[in-house]
């Protein structure tokens, strides 16, 4: 045909055609990829009459001559600018557990100084996520300090179901300059949201990642910038990156990542100061003003001597403004201990619990925007935890450690009594236990496992979940269950396969549907791979193998080894067949196939099906 492989394809194609049953590590297999949107702030920022201003088009440049954030050799070698397309693209050097984690950076125009920052570049960032959520294993964010934990928290809630890491990070000192905090906190974002399925929007700063929803800006003068009063970090990047995985908080849905950029702009914050008059109350309270985060007294107090006040905050409430009670403090939460505290509950002020006030003002934001619900829906949805932005309430604890018999009884056997020491068995056994109840579809042993304070997501020797098994072995309910606890679809073993590729391999067509509508998807070495695959599934006449894939998101016009596709090798009318029995099986999927078909130049498959659709139009949509 003609056709040429690029060459990062062809090295690893030969890769793969070892000596006889020996597996080969496909030099590629330990490659993630992270795209880094670069908005502005101190770190790309240099000096101007004097004073700090972003300069465009530098920081690439800068990196790429950086031997710790960047391996100009590999990139050279494996042909990486011309196979991404991109002279942004840069690699880090082999990391200790043997990743490259390849990252291309996105600059804004212009780059902005955070304190610029609207919620329309909140609503762009959260966009350009969403288009690219695909194609990376994780996002780090380059984002000024002063409104970054606005943004952090802001993301965190338009971000609904997310899957993977969004890292922002900054610094205090611009990276161009001798000394700075930037090479480190860049480093450390890139080496998180390139090796760990933490699916959460993280702010990491100065050798701690936080929840972005925690944190506050707390010194203006330190690399130490920032603090996450009521919420211990996700981890710390010491001599090793340590992640609290119990503290890591999971979406538990079976649905697929989507950005909700629609924000409400009638909100406000408001702090109580002795003295405060009821006509400054009254002027901030007025329409168009729709939610209002009121910074009370320690644990959620104000006057309950000032009737005026009072009677103001009640009149907004009873005229559908939502009023959020937060403290002023630093740490600690809001709760019903004083008689001036109870006065706002009267006033109609829903408790925020621990919330910051950067959180409780942009939940508020995103909460209001949601046109299809009622006031009452909206208040109650202020009240949930919606990203672990609050403290969930203590009632439903879950066991400790040592009130598990298994756990005793090992220990016992072990001579083991000290806390670090049950914990360190716990982690070692629970994974692969947690493997072998999802081998057999036991979701009752995985209850257990979870209420004795097990993360069903973490991964045994060779880094394969519950739910890696669970897809091989097409347990469907197990694989609903684990999902809806919080298990990641992106989660790789230590060969580079995540479940869906098992599910693939296995052939469980439901548990690929699953799968694919909670948001699993191949990368794009997984697609380009497929090709072959496709094309030997095409001459061997597997038509059931070739439907599995296309429900997984293979696409039959991927190019094999020797530059053919698929619909080539199996003809037209096997073609259509195959089509139409995936078409079958999964009706939504159909407008992917069309555009499979008419992006393989087969106008006469793409007529031919709408004809058997009976529908007369060519747009994959309306079918
Ligand atoms: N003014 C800067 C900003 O927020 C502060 C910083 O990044 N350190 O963009």
């Amino acid at each position: 045909t003609g056709v040429q492989l690029h060459p990062r394809r062809r090295r690893k194609l030969s890769s793969c055609s070892s000596v006889e049953n020996e597996p080969v590590a496909s030099p590629f297999a330990d490659e993630s990829r992270v795209l880094v949107i670069n908005t502005g702030g101190t770190i790309g920022m240099t000096l101007h009459d004097n004073v700090l201003a972003p300069k465009a088009n530098a920081l690439v440049r800068s990196l790429r001559k950086l031997p710790i954030l960047h391996d100009e050799l590999y990139a050279q070698q494996t042909s990486m600018y011309e196979y991404y397309g991109s002279e942004n693209s840069l690699v880090l050097p082999l990391n200790k557990l043997n990743k490259r984690i390849i990252y291309t950076i996105l600059e804004y125009s212009p780059l902005l100084d955070s304190s610029n920052m609207t919620t329309d570049d909140w609503g762009r960032l959260g966009k350009d996520i969403e288009k690219n959520y695909e194609n990376y294993d994780g996002f780090v964010i380059l984002h000024g300090t002063d409104t970054m934990a606005y943004t952090a928290s802001a993301l965190s809630f338009m971000c609904e179901n997310l899957g993977k890491p969004i890292v922002l990070t900054g610094s205090q000192v611009p990276i161009y300059e001798l000394r700075n905090d930037g090479r480190d906190n860049l480093l450390g974002a890139l080496l998180i949201a390139g090796q760990f399925v933490i699916p959460e929007v993280c702010l990491y700063f100065f050798n701690k990642l936080y929840r972005g929803n925690r944190v506050t800006k707390v010194d203006a003068g330190s690399f130490n910038a920032f603090s996450s009063p009521n919420l211990a970090p996700l981890a710390t990047a010491e001599v090793d990156i340590s992640i609290n995985w119990d503290t890591v908080w999971r979406a538990n849905t079976t649905a697929k990542f989507q950005v909700s950029t629609e924000l409400n702009r009638n909100v406000g914050l408001l702090r109580l100061f002795p003295g405060i008059t009821s006509s400054t109350v009254r002027a901030f309270l007025q329409p168009p003003m729709q939610g209002v985060v009121l910074e009370t007294y320690g644990s959620g107090n104000a006057p309950d001597n000032r009737p005026d006040l009072l009677a103001e905050l009640k009149k907004a409430t009873d005229a559908g403004v939502i009023i959020v009670n937060c403290t002023q403090c630093l740490r600690g939460t809001v709760s019903a201990s004083y008689a001036t505290g109870m006065v706002l509950m009267d006033a109609g002020l829903l408790a925020g619990g621990d919330m910051t006030p950067e959180a409780a003002l942009s939940k508020l934001s995103y909460v209001l925007a949601k046109k299809e619900l009622s006031l009452d829906a909206k208040k109650k949805m202020m009240a949930e935890n919606l990203r672990g932005e609050m403290s969930a309430n203590l009632d439903g604890a879950k066991l400790c450690l040592s009130d598990s018999r298994f756990i005793q009884v090992i220990a016992k056997s072990l001579s083991i009594s000290c806390k670090e020491e049950l914990e360190a068995i716990r982690n070692a056994l629970t994974p692969p236990l947690a493997c072998a109840a999802a081998k057999i579809g036991d979701i009752e042993a995985l209850d257990a496992l979870r209420e004795m304070g097990s993360n069903l997501c973490l991964g045994d020797f060779d880094g394969r979940t519950p739910l890696h098994i669970a897809a091989c072995e097409g347990h469907f309910k197990l694989v609903q269950y684990l999902l809806s606890h919080g298990a990641s679809v992106h989660a790789k073993d230590r060969y580079g396969d995540t479940p869906l590729c098992n599910a693939v391999r296995f052939r469980h067509k439901d548990v690929v549907k699953l799968l694919r509508r909670t948001g699993a998807h191949f990368s794009r070495e997984q697609m380009e791979e497929a090709g072959t695959e496709l094309c030997s599934l095409a001459a061997s006449g597997d038509i059931d193998g070739l439907e599995i894939w296309i429900l997984a998101g293979a696409d039959l016009t991927t190019l094999g080894y020797d530059g053919k596709t698929a619909v080539q090798v199996v003809g037209l009318r096997k073609t259509c067949f195959v089509l139409i029995t995936s078409f079958r099986s999964q009706k939504s999927n159909v407008s992917f196939r069309l555009s499979q078909a008419e992006a393989a130049g087969r106008k006469e498959v793409v007529a031919f099906l709408v004809q058997l659709i009976g529908n007369k139009s060519m747009n994959g949509e309306s079918i």
